[in-house]
């Protein structure tokens, strides 16, 4: 017996990882139900690489009472819209936007690192699901966190288009080749040429400087690791289709030499460990795009401080910082609160 499953947002770039994730995990389903917006309701869409296609249901018009989870992946606009509806209609929401992140009374899951807060889902029939940056952020820094307690991390991020969505991918091949055939390069959804080039904006700017992606990745991590941890970060976009990377430092409380961390690291779930120390013993973007895993590599130890580390972190963030993530919350959702037998 398997579980009733809505995907809100199915035809969008997360929607459509969303759907491969949950067949190539098999994950138990009785029915499943692939819904949009008006615009592209009735259109046909792959149940990943099951051979079924979905016909994509109106979100207007979708009842959500009697299904027993939905995983949305259509921006906070209609997560605010119709989250709270299906979690009042008795339909568990797994809610990828950032709306409810903050929300004291919706936990921020990521399986490995704070799987327990899920059991306070109840109070709204909503769990987050965390900006693809810090997700894979906190599954590097929680085996950390364990065994020397994280006192400070400073990160800069090297963040794919993806992360901006459809347009944003295409603005960058289109960019691309007009500026490779001598064409007039116009940034649209970007605020500046994108295309062999980086930008230090991600997000709106907030009062003190800060982007909002930059504030999601402090205010998360203490969520999700404790309000102890101080993080700043700078995040950067840059001409990759699909992949996040981030050079992060790490300031411990007590002493963890770059050899035990390794160890540690090694063992812990969700990250491969790729670190030769050689030219190429270390993982790109490219190299990441498709796989579960968050990828470390370059781990050393910082002198500059008292016990300093720092290491290079890869992952595919459409995967683990989202459309994955998602699904292994609904795993486990199903595992403690909606066992069927
Ligand atoms: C980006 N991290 O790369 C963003 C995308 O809060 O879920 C995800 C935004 C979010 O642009």
């Amino acid at each position: 017996m398997g579980y009733k499953v809505v995907v809100v947002g199915a035809t969008g770039t997360v929607g459509r990882e969303m759907l491969a994730i949950l067949a190539e995990r098999e994950f138990p389903i009785d029915e499943i139900a692939a819904v949009a917006s008006s615009r592209s309701a009735g259109d046909r869409i792959e149940f990943g690489e099951t051979g079924k296609e979905l016909k994509v249901k109106n979100l207007e018009h979708f009842d959500f009472a009697g299904w027993d989870m939905a995983l949305f992946a259509a921006g906070s606009s209609v997560s605010k819209a119709y989250a709270e509806k299906a979690a009042k209609a008795g339909c568990t929401v797994i809610d990828n936007s950032s709306l409810f992140r903050m929300d004291p009374d919706v936990p921020l899951i990521v399986p490995e690192v704070n799987a327990d807060a899920i059991d306070g889902y109840k109070a709204r029939n909503i769990i987050a699901n965390p900006n693809c940056s810090t997700a894979q952020m906190v599954v590097a820094l929680k085996p950390l966190h364990d065994a020397a307690t994280v006192k400070r991390v400073v990160v800069a991020t090297y963040q794919s288009v993806s992360g901006a969505g459809r347009e944003a991918m295409d603005e960058l091949f289109k960019q691309s080749r007009d500026i490779f055939v001598g064409d007039p390069a116009e940034p649209e959804v970007f605020t500046k040429q994108i295309a062999f080039n980086v930008i230090p904006h991600i997000d709106e700017f907030l009062d003190d400087g800060m982007t909002k992606e930059e504030y999601k990745m402090v205010a998360e991590t203490k969520k999700i690791l404790g309000p102890k941890v101080k993080v700043t970060a700078t995040c950067v976009r840059v001409p990759v289709f699909v992949g996040h990377s981030e050079a992060i430092n790490v300031e411990l409380e007590d002493e963890l030499s770059a050899k035990d961390a390794t160890k540690i690291l090694r063992e812990a779930p969700g990250i491969m460990l790729v670190d030769k120390r050689e030219d190429g013993g270390y993982v790109t973007p490219v190299e990441c795009v498709g796989d579960y895993a968050t990828f470390i590599s370059r781990l050393r130890e910082d002198p500059t401080v008292d016990n300093g580390l720092s290491f290079w972190c890869v992952s595919d963030n459409l995967r683990k910082g989202a459309a994955l993530n998602a699904v292994q919350i609904a795993e486990l959702l199903g595992r403690r609160h909606l066992q069927k037998a």
